[in-house]
């Protein structure tokens, strides 16, 4: 399927439509059930997405970027790959974090400025997320390599913004990725914007997924806010990495209906009637539609799904809000494995100091 969507001619994959009609003859193996269930994933990550931007609001969290318009991208990316598959994610990726094993709790803990919260549990194949924006593909690239000499069977997802494109490690890893055809899946979540930078200054060609071809792999667009079109275009991609047949760029087309960050402004730099015109394919919405031409949806389901997100995100809340203050010392501690007698020296000064004036 991949082959048949040349990316230099901005040919998109989309299978599930706006109004909810679904490409049949396209739409990957999943039964209702499973699509229901991801349906309710969706509708949690954004309610714990609002959340996150209320907390903020109330100064219970720090700065944080929201996923709002991006959970098909997400939930049907992540959903797509294998068990022991590794994911190197950016900032904006609490969707895949959390459907790939990352709890609630510690994503929160995260975001209320605790370090904490990335450490991963064991098990969870999940990096820690890039703040540099587009050095992590590096990562996922030699991840995939050590899995591909070690005959693992697995890949490594990295996931970035349309600005990932532009870095200088993005290219590299791409280039590394098509020399040693590692089983890397470099995932662009093409929301439309890097800040206030616009996709259309962001680089001069067509498509963001046309760039696969200079370093000699293959390279999809898809709509980002089709769920099926995601899922199935990961899940080709995921298995060919994972059978020895080398990289792919998925460019997942969608748009961030929220500001870049709790510290942006985007009626600055985008107008009201851009929002409206993405409004209609809101994922959340076209899947919605979906359901209920099968019998899968109504209102009564609805608040019960909202009701029962609710729920989850107010006990991750508690729990978040409950992890006891990290000590001074922990400042120090963990940049190294042991301390370097500089770092030692700044630690002993500051406790003398909270000895001699309290807390
Ligand atoms: C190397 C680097 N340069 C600049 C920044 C500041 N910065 C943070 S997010 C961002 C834009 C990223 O845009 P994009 O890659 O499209 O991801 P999005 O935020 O849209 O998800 C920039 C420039 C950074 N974090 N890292
Ligand atoms: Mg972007």
């Amino acid at each position: 399927m991949i082959e048949k969507f040349d990316p230099l001619k901005g040919k998109m994959l989309r299978i599930l439509h706006p109004d909810g009609r679904c490409d049949e003859k396209l739409k990957p193996d999943l039964s209702d059930d499973t699509v229901q269930s991801f349906y309710r994933e969706m509708v949690l990550i954004r309610q714990a997405d609002q959340k996150a931007l209320s907390l903020q609001r109330q100064g219970r969290l720090g700065t944080y970027a929201p996923v709002q318009g991006q959970e098909a991208a997400q939930v049907g990316s992540a959903h797509a790959l294998g068990q022991n598959d590794w994911v190197f994610p950016s900032f904006r990726e609490m969707g895949v974090c959390y459907m790939r094993g990352v709890s609630l709790k510690d994503i929160y803990v995260y975001w209320m400025g605790d370090e904490r919260g990335q450490k991963v549990p064991e098990g969870v194949n999940v990096f820690p997320i890039s703040i540099p924006v587009g050095s992590h593909p590096l990562h996922a690239v030699g991840a995939a390599w050590a899995a591909k000499l070690q005959g693992d069977g697995i890949c490594a997802v990295a996931y970035f913004g349309d600005g990932g494109t532009s870095e200088g490690d993005f290219h590299e890893a791409m280039n590394f990725a098509g020399v040693f055809q590692t089983p890397t899946i470099f995932f662009c979540q093409n929301n439309q914007y890097a800040i206030s930078v616009p996709r259309k200054i962001q680089t001069a060609a067509n498509t963001l997924a046309q760039k696969a071809i200079a370093y000699g792999f293959g390279g999809i667009q898809v709509d980002g806010n089709d769920l099926f079109a995601v899922y199935a275009a990961t899940k080709e991609a995921r298995e060919k990495a994972a059978a020895g047949g080398g990289p792919t760029l998925i460019e997942a087309v969608t748009y961030r209906f929220g500001p870049h960050t709790t510290a942006d402004d985007p009626t600055k730099y985008r107008s009201d009637e851009e929002l409206e015109e993405w409004k209609p394919l809101d994922p959340l919405l076209r899947l919605q539609k979906y359901l209920q031409g099968k019998g899968l949806w109504g209102e009564d389901l609805e608040a019960q799904i909202k009701e029962e997100a609710e729920n989850t995100i107010n006990q991750a809340i508690q729990e978040a809000e409950g992890v006891p203050d990290p000590k001074p010392e922990e400042f120090f501690q963990y940049a190294f494995a042991e301390m370097t007698p500089n770092l030692k020296e700044q630690m002993d000064d500051l406790l003398a100091f909270l000895g001699e004036k309290g807390d």
